[in-house]
């Protein structure tokens, strides 16, 4: 369970502690909430005016320097997985990231957070580089945007995601659609391609795949609730859940966990993206409840 101490009577934002770690705390004035933990630059928790939580934070989550924390909005730049020399997703989700940022306005709340290079990253990754999170919460709506500057005299590129856990009720009860007559690559079967003719996706064992070029709109239905997913300027989308044996081996997941919890993923896989000294992107994942 979270140790997160917010008082609802408090203006926001407020900077909290949340398992013993700094995190900004927003309360937009229709009464939606969302933790930003600095750790990460991640968003652990969003709970939508007058509704429930629908962010998946494992209840085993380490919280570690150099660790990732399991759920929420883990930030994956500037590699994705193992595609290259750096540590498994990158290094930004297990650093520690700066509060820019955090205000209240007439009727939403934000937070900006962001991450540097320094020795540490330079070591590992040679690049000069800025990104920023800007995290806004509507009544019933979250923005999650990434924005990667180049302040550097050298280009660079980079891959990046949200790695978005989105919580469910039962994720065999779970639909997700948008798919239909993408290709997708099946990281189970060691990337083969296969076509998604049928455009609704259900959860019944392991999923790992990366849709390629995928739409910006996608739609999570569950039988008492609905999601809506926008990505911009985010090509791809992962689909994630580690199903029971592969859980079971996480061991910052309760054996039950995968039933709570899907990923879908705003990605920049299949092209890198490169920034000219200067130049910045940006991408944005929003979440409709
Ligand atoms: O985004 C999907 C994925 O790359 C999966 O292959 C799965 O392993 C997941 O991310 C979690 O990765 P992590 O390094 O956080 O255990």
């Amino acid at each position: 369970m979270s140790t997160a101490s917010t008082s609802a009577s408090k203006a926001t934002p407020e900077l909290i502690f949340f398992e013993g770690q700094p995190a900004v705390h927003l309360r937009a004035p229709g009464g939606a909430e969302a933790t930003v933990l600095l750790h990460g630059g991640q968003v652990l928790s969003w709970i939508p005016a007058g509704g429930q939580e629908r962010l998946y934070l494992s209840e085993r989550a380490v919280y570690a320097e150099g660790k990732a924390v399991r759920g929420g909005v883990p930030v994956i730049f500037p590699q994705f997985e193992k595609r290259g020399p750096l540590p498994r997703h990158g290094f930004a989700r297990d650093r520690r990231w700066k509060l820019l940022r955090a205000e209240t306005g007439a009727d939403d709340a934000m937070a900006v957070l962001g991450l540097s290079d320094d020795e540490a990253t330079r070591a590992i990754w040679p690049h000069a580089f800025s990104v920023g999170r800007t995290v806004n919460v509507g009544a019933r709506r979250v923005g999650l945007e990434l924005e990667v500057y180049n302040p550097g005299t050298a280009p660079f590129s980079f891959n990046a995601a949200l790695h978005t856990y989105l919580r469910v009720n039962e994720v065999e009860e779970a639909r997700l659609t948008g798919l239909r007559g993408l290709t997708h690559a099946d990281s189970t079967e060691g990337g083969r391609e296969h076509l998604d003719s049928n455009g609704t996706l259900r959860v019944e064992g392991e999923v790992d795949r990366i849709y390629f070029d995928a739409p910006g709109a996608l739609r999570l239905s569950e039988p008492q609730r609905e999601l809506g997913i926008e990505l911009q300027q985010f090509p791809d989308v992962v689909v994630w859940n580690p199903w029971e044996e592969k859980c079971a081996a996480l061991a910052d997941m309760p054996p039950l966990g995968f039933r709570r919890m899907l990923c879908v993923e705003a990605a920049a896989i299949g092209t890198p993206i490169s920034l000219a000294p200067g130049e910045d992107w940006w991408g944005r994942q929003t979440l409709y409840a």
